[in-house]
């Protein structure tokens, strides 16, 4: 393994104490008060995945903090049930910022928000958050019951919208109308959805993002950036109407870590919602649990072993070597397809590449041909992802890649600039600095060490 750590003169860690001590003041620069922004300068409002590990994050520090960011969130839920991409804050400088999404009138009075979702992560990241409170007792597990047993139903709806209103056809695989809905904004997985997609006439746009990434190179082009922005027009042109979408929308992508992460979620909030006074819907939860898992199961290609995105428009399966890939090893529950894709992780392509950093798997393999190691998903490494990803192994029994990710981790991190992303050769942090969900998961690794860790 090459331990070539990106010098950084500026900002060394000195031990795992400082570590924490960092994150927690990263989070609390990002704080507004009932919203913890996903950046300080790229990114000045709430995410809706972002605020979940933020939460989680939150939680090992403040309890009613945590969960009032839940509440942030929720209270920007859709009347449909839909939680939204973005929460807007009053802070300026971010494009595309409400005006451009048009969601005036479409999105509940009062709520300034975009018009598409993102990864449903919450429910997995609330039972968290709540089973944290619970083992520490007194006010903290009071605070996070009555927490869950007013907000189940809420958490309910917006799994119910996504069944409904994605994944309706019983596929068990959920349907995205941008790539921004699946959190990856420009992986290789969409190029060829994305290349069918041809902005017509576009109202003028000046990008923020590229003035705070000063290397472009990070960021995702100008030409995918009109795409995006061409996908924004014609969803708002149908306001955003989740029976006009499917005609009126030139990107459809069965997206498989999204569903992924349902399944997950699915159980996760079946058993809240057993404990917490809804046990009647705990049923219909479990049952799109094996849905999602076992459409995510179906998409698996036999020769590669990793799991597909399908392209709806077309019928073609998308099948690139992207961390999406490894979507079973969240959802599924066949001990061999697990055996296989653990196998893969720690290959030659992934986390065995002797060229790494730190031995933590990147956006793409790094043996793919079209890799771009610097820029946002193509390439670089996620500490987010790397945390969720084990943290799902854990639940299923593997402690001992989970022990291992953790300490590659915090290796990672010590860094000290709590990147959005990393160069996966030579550790550089790259994107934005600062950002939350880094310094939320640096929290978590550093609260739960693997048993004999
Ligand atoms: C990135 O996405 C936003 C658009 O939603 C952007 O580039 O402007 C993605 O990494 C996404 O997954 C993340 O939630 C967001 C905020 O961190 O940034």
């Amino acid at each position: 393994m090459n331990r070539t750590l990106w010098q950084n003169p500026d900002r060394p860690v000195a031990d795992l104490g400082e570590l924490g001590d960092r994150a927690r003041a990263v989070l609390a620069g990002n704080d507004l008060g009932t919203m913890v922004t996903a950046a300080p300068d790229l990114y000045p409002h709430m995410w809706s995945w972002d605020a979940a590990f933020v939460a989680s994050g939150l939680s090992t520090v403040d309890v009613p903090r945590a969960l009032a960011e839940m509440s942030s969130l929720l209270a920007a839920q859709w009347h449909s049930g839909m939680i939204p991409h973005i929460v807007f804050s009053d802070a300026p400088g971010y494009f595309p910022g409400v005006d451009r999404w048009r969601t005036a009138g479409v999105s509940p009075e009062g709520v300034s928000s975009s018009g598409i979702c993102q990864p449903p992560v919450h429910a997995t990241l609330v039972r968290r958050i709540v089973e944290r409170a619970a083992a520490r007792g007194g006010q903290d597990a009071q605070a996070a019951e009555d927490f869950a047993r007013s907000t189940v139903p809420q958490w309910i709806r917006w799994h119910e919208w996504l069944r409904s209103a994605r994944a309706a056809d019983g596929s068990g695989l959920v349907t995205v109308y941008h790539g921004w809905e699946s959190g990856m904004d420009n992986s290789p997985r969409f190029d060829g959805p994305y290349s069918r997609v041809h902005p017509g006439e576009l109202e003028p746009f000046q990008r923020t993002d590229t003035r705070i990434v000063e290397d472009a190179s990070q960021r995702p082009s100008d030409e995918e950036y009109a795409r995006y922005l061409w996908l924004v027009q014609q969803m708002a042109d149908v306001r955003f109407d989740d029976a006009r979408l499917p005609g009126a929308v030139d990107f459809q992508v069965k997206d498989v870590f999204m569903s992924a992460v349902l399944a997950a979620a699915n159980e996760d909030l079946a058993v809240l919602a057993e404990d917490y006074g809804h046990g009647g819907e705990a049923a219909q939860l479990r049952e799109w649990a094996a849905e999602f898992r076992e459409g995510v199961d179906s998409t698996v290609d036999p020769e590669t072993g990793l799991a597909r995105d399908r392209d709806v428009l077309t019928g073609e399966w998308i099948g690139l070597p992207t961390i999406a890939g490894f979507a079973p090893l969240v959802s599924s529950t066949d001990p061999l397809l697990r055996a296989r894709q653990s196998e893969l992780i720690d290959g030659p392509d992934w986390t065995g590449d002797p060229r790494l950093a730190f031995p933590l798997p990147a956006s793409t393999s790094t043996r793919y041909p079209e890799l771009r190691p610097r820029q946002y998903w193509r390439g670089p490494v996620w500490p987010v992802m790397n945390w969720y990803l084990a943290s799902a192994l854990r639940r299923h029994g593997d402690e001992e890649r989970y022990g291992r990710w953790r300490e590659a981790s915090l290796d990672q991190l010590m860094e000290g600039h709590f990147g959005e992303y990393y160069e996966p050769f030579t550790g550089e942090p790259l994107g934005s600095w600062d950002q939350s969900w880094t310094a939320a998961v640096a929290l978590e690794w550093l609260d739960d060490p693997a048993p004999g860790r």
